[in-house]
């Protein structure tokens, strides 16, 4: 028995799952989750002091890649001086000024402590500015797990969602309408007729949840469109995209600017820190300023600011040509590697996030990407762990590349790939 298997029967014990996310139990890949012991730059070592080249990065945050020395460093120095103190502090400002600076369409924002607080805060305040009830969302898109997010897609016609969990009361998700993503005429539809009640919509700028699906020529623009002309506010969900994709996320790198802007991931610096914002006049809605309350414990935390303000410094223009680079080669690679094996598979990427697809492609929405093969993907991702490659345990996830990636770890992974492709049954 291995030493990550002696842990999983213990931790099965007490964790649903054994796990504390339950992507993280792999049931969507099988095989046994490697418990992971250390990490530093685009390696992990697991319990097993086995060896991996890392493409999860805490699922967005290691950018920099892992145990980045100078944000260790920072955030030793701030555990130092107090883990936590619930009262402003400097640092908080200057990490605040560091995303205006970054995010032109933030002219105010709230520090949280997940992606989930981000989003969920995120859609009261605009519900709270405009009046109206109903929240736009799009199929296949994740935004945390607060109940009126937790929903499935639209059956057909139907677009107002029905619970996506358990535990969700469908007066909850009652005013929740969800669409295909990239589909111009179920949105144009849908405002339409319902409009005037629209409070926003959320969207995942490029979508990384159900794998990395981008936009199609006009559809963000649309959607700015819409939501001005009737009112609605258009929310960014850019936990995955922001300081990923370029400097100023999604936004920057398409140039439209959304009302309010979710944050997460990269800007937390692998610390549990998340940030949304936007326009002044939506912002001063919030408490103690205006009606809409939100409030947390830990929110702005100084040693997750430190950890955030520490990576964001790291990350200039030169950052996002590198990580442009090796996603291009490792795109090119897979791709090969895929022809070689004759296997019926698609590559999708934008930046430094990426996804190899069952599927003949192209995938556009989730009535596209629920067509994978999932069998195979199990098989690929089980070939790919044997062989050192650390991949996303789901088929609708983003690979991440690091700047602590290098031309041989691309390299590698290739080689690895296309035997673990020569595994998956051609078709
Ligand atoms: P968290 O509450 O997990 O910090 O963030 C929720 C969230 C919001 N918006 C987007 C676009 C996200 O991708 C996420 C969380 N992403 C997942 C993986 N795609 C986190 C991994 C997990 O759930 O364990």
């Amino acid at each position: 028995m291995t030493r990550s298997e002696e842990l999983m029967s213990r931790a099965e014990r007490l964790l649903p799952g054994g796990v504390n996310s339950p992507v993280r139990a792999y049931r969507a890949v099988g095989g046994q989750p490697p418990f992971i012991a250390r990490a530093r730059g685009a390696r992990l070592w697991d319990a097993d002091e086995r060896e991996y080249i890392d493409y999860v990065g805490s699922w967005g945050p290691a950018i920099l890649g892992h145990a980045d020395p100078e944000v260790v460093a920072a955030v030793q120095a701030a555990a130092a001086r107090g883990l936590s103190f619930g009262a402003p502090t400097e640092q908080e400002v200057t990490f605040a000024e560091q995303i205006r600076d970054r995010y032109p369409s933030i002219e105010m924002l709230r520090c949280v402590s997940s992606g989930t607080e981000a989003t969920m805060s995120a859609l009261r305040v605009a519900r709270g500015f405009t009046g109206r009830d109903v929240i736009v969302k799009f199929d296949g898109c994740y935004h945390g797990h607060s109940d009126a997010l937790l929903v499935a897609a639209g059956s057909g016609a139907a677009t107002f969602g029905s619970p996506d969990s358990a535990g969700v009361p469908r007066s909850v998700v009652a005013n929740t309408a969800s669409l295909g993503f990239n589909d111009r005429d179920a949105l144009g539809a849908l405002f339409a007729e319902h409009g005037a009640n629209i409070a926003a919509v959320i969207v995942e700028p490029v979508v990384g949840n159900m794998g990395c699906v981008p936009p199609e020529p006009g559809f963000l623009e649309m959607l700015r469109e819409l939501t001005r002309d009737h009112g609605a506010l258009l929310i960014f969900d850019e936990v995955m995209t922001g300081s990923r994709l370029a400097r100023g996320g999604a936004q920057g790198r398409f140039g439209i600017l959304p009302d309010l802007t979710c944050l997460g991931k990269v800007v937390g610096g692998g610390l549990p820190l998340a940030v949304y914002g936007g326009r002044r006049d939506v912002m001063e809605q919030i408490a103690p300023l205006g009606p809409v309350y939100q409030a947390g414990t830990l929110s702005g935390n100084p040693v997750a600011v430190a950890a955030g303000t520490s990576t964001l410094e790291q990350l200039d223009s030169g950052s996002y040509a590198t990580l442009e680079r090796l996603g291009a080669r490792l795109e090119a690679g897979l791709e090969r590697a895929i022809a070689h094996a004759g296997v019926e598979a698609t590559v999708q990427r934008v930046g430094s996030m990426l996804t190899l697809f069952f599927h003949p492609g192209p995938v556009r929405s989730w009535s596209d990407a629920k067509g994978c093969d999932r069998e195979r993907f199990g098989t690929f991702h089980r070939a790919l762990l044997a062989g050192g490659v650390y991949w996303p345990a789901s088929q609708f996830e983003a690979a991440f590349i690091s700047l602590a990636h290098t031309d041989a770890d691309i390299d590698r992974t290739v080689d690895v790939a296309q035997g673990a492709l020569a595994s998956v049954s051609p078709r």
